[in-house]
C-alpha cells in the first residue's frame, strides 16, 4: 500500500525542517457529504492534510494574529479569539496553505485567492452563529475550512431555528461548506472551557464568491 507520500493522489510536499512529511490527498478520498436540506450541504474530509502539526506550528508563531473589538448591537465587545487575514496569496510565507489553495480550486472548480485565519487559544475562545459574509455573498458558495492543531465543536444549524448538527473536525480535517448553507443556516465554535490546547482554522476565500449575484 502506498504510503501518503508515495501515493500519486496526494500532491507531494515540502520537507520540513523535522523530517516530516506534509501532503494533502488531492484525491478527496475520505470525504463525506451531508445534504442539510434541498439546497445546501456540508462535507467533511477527515486526514485531507497529513503533516498538519507542522503547518501549524509554523503559522502559530509566524502568522500576525491579531485581537479585535468587534460591534454588536450597539455594543463593542473584545472578539474571543484572535484573527489574521493574507487577502492576497502573493503575502502567504507557508508553501502548505499555497498547495492548499490550488488542490481545493482545482477540486471545487472555484478561485480561492485569499485567506481568513482565526486562532482559538484555548477552550475560552469561541465564535457565535454567524454566516460567512466575508467569504461568499452569492446565493450559492462554497467554503472550505481546516483545522490545525486542537479538536474543537463545530455547530451548523438552519437560520430560522431549529436543532444543530455537530462536527468534530481534528487537525488536517477540512469541513466545506456548500450550497445555500451561507444563506440559510448558520455555523459556530462553542465555548469548551475544558479545553487547554489551540486551535487555528484557515476559510479559503474567493473574490468571486464574495460579490453578489446579479438581480
Ligand atoms: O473556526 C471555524 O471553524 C469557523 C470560522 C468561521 O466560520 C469564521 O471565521 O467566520
Amino acid at each position: 500500500m502506498n504510503t501518503p507520500a508515495q501515493d500519486p493522489r496526494h500532491a507531494q510536499g515540502d520537507l520540513f525542517e523535522s523530517g516530516a512529511r506534509f501532503s494533502i490527498d488531492t484525491s478527496f478520498e475520505t470525504a463525506r457529504r451531508f445534504a442539510l436540506d434541498d439546497h445546501s450541504w456540508i462535507e467533511i474530509v477527515p486526514g485531507w492534510m497529513s503533516g498538519a502539526s507542522l503547518l501549524y506550528e509554523q503559522m502559530r508563531s509566524r502568522v500576525p494574529w491579531l485581537e479585535h473589538d468587534r460591534r454588536l448591537f450597539n455594543r463593542v465587545f473584545r472578539e474571543p479569539r484572535m484573527t489574521a487575514t493574507y487577502p492576497d496569496l502573493a503575502d502567504v510565507p507557508e508553501q502548505g496553505l499555497l498547495q492548499a489553495v490550488r488542490a481545493l480550486s482545482s477540486h471545487y472548480g472555484v478561485t480561492y485567492d485569499g485567506l481568513w485565519m482565526n486562532l482559538y487559544r484555548n477552550g475560552q475562545d469561541s465564535t457565535g452563529w454567524h454566516r460567512d459574509h466575508r467569504s461568499c455573498r452569492k446565493s450559492e458558495c462554497i467554503v472550505p475550512v481546516l483545522t490545525l492543531g486542537t479538536t474543537r465543536r463545530f455547530l451548523i444549524r438552519p437560520i430560522k431555528g431549529g436543532s444543530s448538527m455537530t462536527f468534530k473536525p481534528s487537525s488536517g480535517d477540512l469541513v466545506v461548506m456548500g450550497g445555500r448553507s451561507q444563506q440559510d443556516w448558520v455555523h459556530c465554535v462553542p465555548k469548551e472551557p475544558g479545553i487547554a490546547g489551540a486551535r487555528i482554522s484557515v476559510n479559503f476565500m474567493s473574490t468571486a464568491q464574495g460579490v453578489r449575484d446579479r438581480p
